[in-house]
């Protein structure tokens, strides 16, 4: 039975069921016994494996098809009647057609099957951040994890009211076939559509497709912002609270600093790390002008791999109950879960994610064909089970930021941490950002490409757009936060990551938070504010290289050092990037900062190669082509907006 009197809800729901023909419709009510009964109903079907009740109570297993893993870029699309306004890194699909494609595979999808419509908010139901989705799905898989990644049921409907306005989100897992999969974002009609996926990303659509996709360009047009960002609180000895907001690619560290457990002399002195969310960040302008920022999300999509007890104790521990495993390992000795890096003996008997018996002895870690578990397997997790989650957690009005860090993979180039001159050369460092692709979406992994904000895959609309409303925020706060960038990733000659990392990210921490109070020294250089050596805290840091080496302030002083005539490089191919592929709509204050930057090079320029662990590399583009030409002559040319000017509103 309908669960709303909202006739626009309703009107989605008979629509929808027009085109899927479900056997049956069942409203989500958000109650424990309904939840119990569909995971009952899955385990009878196979959709879902009941685990281990003593050792993971109430935990389960879902493996996708072999064609179904990760995130699909080229098949995600943005649905703008301009296709100008998709912007020149979005696939782009005129809407009619996208529409029409999409009936055509959904039609009559749905029969023999049940059609679920799961109302959910993105936000604490009553904050002023929050909004609701309404998502229909024919997959209990997506029942059950937009119930842990999401607030669910009649409360968000009450929320709504009679009239109030909806993100709609259809949902058929058809046959997924990979050939049809489409992932559609329309977001002129606050629409999304996703066929033939039953995966994470392209299925739980209050995730990326709406809280980033449909919320960015809310955010462009309300004067807020949506963005792939961890949020973290450090509270400092003396009991003060300060928090952090981080943007790094997928599967490039969120969770992981999100979680930090300090090292013991820090934690000893009194400071404690807690997490606000792991992946999206809402942010708005408080009445103090500064930036306040919430976690829409309710729940952690968490990479397993790696996740172990030394690295992220604080999302294990989240896995313990409660919890939806995809494409990891089922341990059948005592039907429990198994990955790569979660222990170091391997289970003697396992099943593998594809559903096969797994031979360790063929295990080569160098070979992901060979591994247990996907690469992208992940937990579905509640974040009430972590340790660390915030009290702030559930707050309606958010935490505010003292800091913004960028960060991505880079095997070389990027120091471990260097700071923004102000809020605008801040979002120059952001628009600039490039990493190493990874398993969390389909495609090549390492591979170097530009992914601005993080925002590559997730931006709704026009990058050169969501710059200039990057730009046009920082004129609204006044008191932004101070902008930074960040580096886990730096590799030495024999591929080994030379910082250390996790837990130890936290001695980056405390000189950002300090240089927000003015109580941290730093260096001017080339790029921004870089600590000295001795600006970070060593103490008790005990990391060995795998050749028995130990980090020591010569390492760091490596990581730290700006190398000019690799930055002179980098700027070039920001330039090439801005006027090669973004093309227009870049706000004039990014190329100040770029222009700035080329100056502070000038001079400097050597042949650069920068090669990260996996060998594919686009790096090469840049040597080769450029690496030849007169050093000054390159340098001293100042970037400029393309000819044919395009302002941004
Ligand atoms: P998404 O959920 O895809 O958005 O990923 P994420 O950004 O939350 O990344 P996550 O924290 O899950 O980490 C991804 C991978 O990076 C894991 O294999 C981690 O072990 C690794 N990683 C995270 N932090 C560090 C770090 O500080 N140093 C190194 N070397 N690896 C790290
Ligand atoms: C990411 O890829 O950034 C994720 C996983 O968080 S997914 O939900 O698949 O997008
Ligand atoms: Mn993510």
């Amino acid at each position: 039975m309908a669960l709303t009197k909202n006739k626009k809800v309703l009107d989605f729901v008979a629509e929808s069921a027009e085109l899927g023909q479900p056997d049956n419709i069942v409203w989500i009510d958000g109650s424990a016994e309904q939840i119990k009964a569909l995971k009952k109903e899955a385990v009878k079907s196979g959709e879902l494996i009941k685990l281990n009740d003593n050792l993971l109570p109430d935990c389960y297993l879902h493996r996708t098809k072999v064609n179904d893993v990760a995130r699909v870029e080229d098949r995600t699309f943005i649905c703008t009647k301009n296709k100008e306004d998709a912007g020149p890194v979005n696939y782009w699909m005129d809407p009619r057609q996208a529409y029409e494609l999409a009936n055509e595979i959904a039609r009559g999808s749905m029969k023999g099957r049940t059609m679920y419509v799961i109302p959910y908010s993105m936000g604490v139901v009553g904050s002023p951040f929050a909004k609701i989705g309404i998502e229909v799905t024919d997959s209990i898989y997506v029942v059950l994890n937009m119930n842990i990644m999401t607030r669910v049921g009649v409360e968000c409907l009450k929320a709504l009211g009679k009239n109030g306005d909806f993100i709609k989100g259809f949902h058929a897992k058809c046959n997924v076939d990979a050939d049809k999969r489409y992932i559609m974002h329309f977001p002129e009609d606050n629409t999304i559509i996703s066929v033939n996926s039953a995966y994470g990303g392209n299925v739980l659509l209050g995730k990326k497709c709406f809280a980033l996709r449909i919320a960015s360009y809310l955010g462009k047009n309300e004067g807020w912002m949506a963005e792939h960002m961890l949020i973290l609180g450090v509270t400092f000895p003396d009991g003060e609270k300060k928090y952090v907001a981080a943007a790094f690619p997928s599967a490039c560290g969120k969770t992981n600093l999100a979680m930090l457990i300090p090292p013991k002399h820090y934690l000893d002195k009194g400071y404690k790390v807690e997490c606000v969310g792991d992946d999206i960040a809402w942010i708005r302008v408080g009445e103090d002008g500064r930036l306040w920022a919430v976690n829409p999300e309710n729940g952690f999509f968490g990479v397993a791999p790696g996740t172990n007890e030394h690295s992220n104790y604080n999302a294990l521990q989240s896995t313990k109950r409660g919890t939806i495993f995809t494409n990891v390992a089922l341990n059948t000795d005592d039907m429990t879960v198994w990955w790569e890096g979660l222990t170091k003996e391997l289970p003697e008997h396992c099943i593998d994610w594809t559903g096969k018996p797994w031979d360790s002895a063929k295990y080569d870690k160098h070979d992901k064909s060979t591994c247990a578990a996907h690469p992208n397997s992940r937990f579905t997790a509640p974040a009430i089970n972590c340790p660390c989650v915030s009290p702030e957690f559930n707050s309606k009005k958010g935490v505010p930021l003292s800091a913004i860090i960028f960060g991505g993979r880079r095997a070389s180039t990027t120091p471990l941490v260097y700071e923004a001159r102000d809020w605008n050369h801040g979002v120059f460092i952001g628009s600039a950002m490039s990493s190493e692709t990874t398993a969390a979406a389909a495609g090549a992994v390492g591979v170097l490409r530009h992914d601005p904000m993080a925002m590559k895959p997730f931006a709704g609309y026009h990058m050169g757009d969501y710059f200039a409303h990057w730009v046009e925020m920082g004129k609204k706060v006044k008191n932004p936060p101070k902008i930074f960038n960040v580096n886990w990733f730096r590799t030495d000659a024999d591929g080994n990551f030379m910082w250390p990392g996790f837990g130890d990210n936290m001695r980056v921490l405390e000189w950002i938070l300090k240089r927000c109070d003015g109580a941290a020294d730093a260096e001017e250089t080339a790029i921004g504010f870089v600590p000295k050596a001795e600006d970070i805290d060593l103490t008790d840091l005990d990391y060995e290289y795998d050749d028995g080496k130990k980090f020591g302030v010569d390492e760091l002083k490596e990581i730290l050092a700006i190398d000019k005539a690799k930055w002179a490089k980098e700027a070039e191919e920001i330039e090439g990037y801005y006027n090669g592929t973004i093309k227009d709509r870049i706000p004039q204050e990014l190329w100040d900062s770029l222009n700035t930057l080329k100056e502070n090079c000038k001079g400097a320029v050597e042949e650069v190669k920068e090669k990260p662990a996996a060998k594919k590399n686009v790096a090469k583009k840049a040597t080769a082509t450029t690496a030849k030409k007169p050093a000054a002559k390159k340098t001293t040319t100042t970037a400029k907006k393309p000819a044919a000017k395009k302002t941004t509103k």
